[in-house]
């Protein structure tokens, strides 16, 4: 329960706004961000849940001419030209300006909650059927494939199309050039390396695309009786190491962009072109999302000649990490087995196996992207928790 307002005044000629709260607490918004967020018919779209006010007819040096606590629930703003606004003591406090408020709005927001894992893994498993028709599991699903990264759901028909319904529980699915959904078979004149028999090193699809998708999914369908295992390493986990352990090759790989390509026809035809840091880092030098496959790496190298060799060193440090029986986990597929992983997080590979005259392994895949995982997330969350 939100705390009631004990006392609210203005501050500093009028430029913030101090509420002093029930609980001893207190919080500070200043003016101009009142003003700006006005809650009223004129200034607010309450059906979009959007602001209605536009930037020029805000002055940001705007000052209150009066505030008042209309009840311990609210508080009311008399500004210069009488416009009025109230604000709501638990929107309010939401909003609290302090460094611990705002930290918690935000892990509400985006769950950033991480638990790094290497060979120890406890691969997370849920039945395919509970998350398609349970909101709790699926809530669970999305909740640990953000946290940990990856989740195994088991008892899919083994059969195409469950990826697709998949897709419908959670929004909708991602297409790229592979088309909606692909499959991974052995294929003459293949597209792509993964439409072969080869070992797949260790990699996160689609690092071409500008925007790679953030969630993949593998359905395995059918599975080849010796080779084919698949492998997965937490790179997030992996960079931390780098980097304390080799802060030049971190600082190498999260700065130099890497010319990827690949063109070709499936889809449609293609020839998509991309630059890429392999260690992409937020502004706390934090990794938050890996760009690496070997096989689409380009020939093209767009640095200076002299720093050719120290990226190749660097890269040597990460891929010897990454493959290290320390940090990666091996297990097979089984037939009506879908897996689904953090592509951003989670480099993934597959031992080779023998051709034949028939296809006897087959993966149906399908990406989707965060903003879609994570808009389900927060909804699930919401009808779960609240059971609204
Ligand atoms: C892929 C891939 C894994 C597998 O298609 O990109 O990584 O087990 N496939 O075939
Ligand atoms: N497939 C599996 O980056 C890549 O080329 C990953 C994509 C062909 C859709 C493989
Ligand atoms: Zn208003
Ligand atoms: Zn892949």
């Amino acid at each position: 329960m939100t705390p009631g307002i004990q006392k609210v005044e203005a501050l500093d000629t009028g430029h913030f706004i101090r509420v002093e709260w029930e609980d001893g607490s207190e919080s500070c918004y200043p003016c101009v961000w009142l003003r700006d967020n006005c809650q009223c018919p004129h200034c607010f779209l309450r059906s979009a849940g959007a602001r209605k006010l536009v930037f020029k007819d805000l002055d940001v040096n705007i000052v209150v001419k009066e505030v008042t606590l209309a009840d311990r629930k609210k508080i009311s703003i008399t500004w210069p030209d009488e416009h009025a606004s109230e604000y709501e003591a638990e929107w309010l406090k939401k909003r609290c300006f302090s460094e611990e408020a705002r930290a918690e709005m935000q892990e509400d927001l985006f769950l950033p909650e991480r638990h790094y894992w290497g060979s120890d893994l406890q691969l997370p498993k849920i039945p395919f059927e509970e998350v398609m028709c349970d909101d709790e599991s699926t809530y669970k699903w999305l909740c640990t494939l953000k946290k940990v990264g990856i989740v195994l759901l088991t008892g899919a028909a083994p059969r195409q199309g469950e990826l697709v319904k998949l897709g419908h529980r959670i929004g909708f699915l991602r297409l790229t050039f592979y088309g909606p959904t692909w499959q991974v078979q052995d294929k003459a004149d293949a597209n792509n390396v993964a439409y072969t028999t080869g070992k797949l090193c260790f990699h996160t699809d689609y690092p071409v695309l500008q925007h790679p998708p953030g969630v993949q999914f593998l359905h395995c369908i059918k599975q080849t009786a010796a080779g084919g295992e698949s492998e997965v390493v937490d790179g997030f986990h992996i960079s931390n190491k780098l980097k304390t352990q080799n802060p030049q090759a971190y600082q190498i790989l999260s700065s130099t962009p890497v010319d990827y390509t690949d063109v070709g026809v499936d889809y449609c035809d293609f020839a998509v072109q991309c630059k890429q840091r392999i260690i992409d880092v937020d502004s706390r030098d934090q990794a938050v999302r890996i760009n690496y496959n070997n096989a689409t790496r380009d020939t093209v190298f767009d640095i200076p000649v002299e720093k050719v060799r120290p990226f190749y060193a660097a890269l040597k440090e990460f891929d010897d990490l990454l493959n290290s029986t320390e940090h990666k986990f091996t297990y097979k597929l089984k037939p009506g087995d879908i897996v689904t992983f953090d592509n951003w997080r989670v480099l993934h590979g597959r031992q080779s196996y023998e051709p034949g005259s028939e296809v006897t392994r087959h993966l149906e895949g399908a990406y989707a992207d965060w903003d879609v995982v994570m808009s389900r997330l927060r909804l699930l969350r919401k009808r779960v928790l609240n059971r609204d």
